[in-house]
């Protein structure tokens, strides 16, 4: 007789089985919370890039390589120091993984059996936890409770089956605060071996966290409970982060993950509505889910939207916490918004010739100051706000990047800033408007 569980091994990771996948697949998932098309104790096939599932685009990251030894996926994580730069301007010594800032993402499909070879080239012990993973208990790597620390120079191994798929994360759980504050983390994608969903053209993976480096400092303070100032989209704060290149129709994914210390980020999406499609315990059935324009990513937690990229442009993509969406803000500044300061800037300018009073009329101003040279910066530190844009200064910086879709790409490299239509461009009013709709300014 051929039991189902024959059947498994039978297919292995082979296609052909998928009608017998879909069928389990309503069995398993009656159970278990998490997302999952395959047997939890089938044997399959490790699955490749671009004949198992489309490759994640890590937005100022990178992907972990892998190697397969007899049927299981071999990977090797180094945590260590890195000297990393969050945006032109602004680097400091942080901890991670194998020379990046936060580690590099690692993919696999569900049905894999992994084996993760973790190094520690740092002076402290650590652990790495497999974040929202269905893993045995003594693989769940919480320093103290499932393993012992790895001491440095020691090389740990973890070993198991993946048995679910959606977007998951890891990170050290040892010493906590310190490590995750000073960057040791990263995102696990888990591609379903047979998907229930069409497969999107464009999927991004993004982990939200948050630092605190004072200016003229060279090293994250892991102490600070709630004054962070550095608040990161893969590590990177605007202007340092890379956009999000779609071309219009592609169907687009983007994974969300937040390690932050303390800080949930509601991120905001112009431009579209989107749903809300999984969280890191598993896929939000169909009827579940809501459209959203702004999703809450919770500390500790994934989200991953999906939508149908048709409205062309480049599109403001933040957390809409708008302290989140500065360099460096001190917090412990007076209020200045409204005083006037004239008599006191003719009165210093004759003492210092650069001496200008910031705040005034908002903080706005200030990143173009600094590029202009009006103002000086301490040294390895960065203006609290934004860029220059195609139209004027961006007076965004932190957590803040920029979707651009096009109508034809010639590939995913920055397509520059979108051309809007000139009927579709907002710009001042003609006095005949003004006249002809009756408006009084
Ligand atoms: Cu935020």
């Amino acid at each position: 007789m051929v039991t189902r569980r024959d059947m498994f091994r039978l297919t292995g990771g082979a296609m052909a089985g998928s009608a017998l996948l879909a069928a389990s697949a309503n069995n398993a998932t009656a159970d278990p919370a998490y997302a999952q098309t395959v047997d939890p104790d089938g044997v399959y096939t490790p699955g490749e890039p671009n004949r198992d599932y489309t490759p994640v685009t890590t937005p100022n990251g990178t992907t972990l390589p892998f190697r397969i030894i007899d049927g299981v996926k071999v990977f090797h994580l180094v945590a260590e120091p890195v000297q990393h730069q969050f945006a032109p301007g602004l680097q400091a010594r942080c901890w991670g993984y194998n020379g990046h800032v936060h580690g590099p993402t690692i993919e696999v499909v569900e049905g894999d059996r992994v084996r993760i070879y973790v190094t520690n080239r740092l002076e402290a012990p650590t652990t790495v936890h497999w974040h929202g993973v269905i893993v045995p208990s003594g693989m769940d790597g919480v320093g103290g409770l499932s393993q012992r620390a790895i001491h440095k120079g020691e090389t740990f191994k973890y070993e198991f089956s993946v048995r679910q798929y959606g977007t998951l994360m890891y990170h050290s759980h040892h010493d906590e605060m310190t490590q995750m504050g000073m960057g040791l983390m990263g995102m696990i994608v888990a591609h379903p071996r047979a998907p229930k969903t069409s497969i999107p053209d464009r999927d991004f993976v993004i982990m939200l966290s948050e630092w605190a480096i004072e200016p003229g400092t060279f090293r994250p303070d892991t102490n600070v409970m709630s004054d962070f100032n550095i608040l990161t989209m893969n590590a990177r704060c605007y202007p340092g982060t890379a956009p999000l290149v779609a071309q219009k129709g592609q169907r687009v994914r983007i994974r969300f993950g937040n390690l932050s210390a303390m800080d949930h980020h509601p991120i905001h999406l112009h431009g579209y509505a989107f749903q809300i499609t999984e969280t890191d315990g598993g896929s939000i059935p169909k009827a579940a889910q809501w459209p959203e324009t702004t999703v809450l990513v919770p500390v500790g937690s994934t989200r991953t939207i999906d939508f149908l990229a048709d409205n062309p442009g480049d599109w403001a993509m933040h957390c809409h916490m708008t302290h989140h969406i500065m360099n460096q803000m001190g917090h412990n500044i007076p209020n200045m918004v409204g005083a006037n300061f004239s008599a006191v800037d003719e009165k210093m300018t004759g003492l210092l010739p650069a001496y200008m009073t910031m705040g005034t009329d908002g903080m706005g101003d200030m990143g173009k100051h600094v590029e202009m040279g009006h103002m000086a910066m301490p040294i390895n530190s960065i203006p609290m706000v934004g860029a220059n844009g195609p139209h004027d200064y961006i007076t965004m910086g932190g957590m803040f990047t920029i979707l651009k879709v096009r109508e034809n790409l010639q590939g995913y490299e920055d397509p520059g800033w979108y051309q809007a239509p000139a009927e579709t461009q907002a710009k001042p009013a003609s006095t005949d408007e003004l006249i002809r709709d009756g408006i009084e300014t």
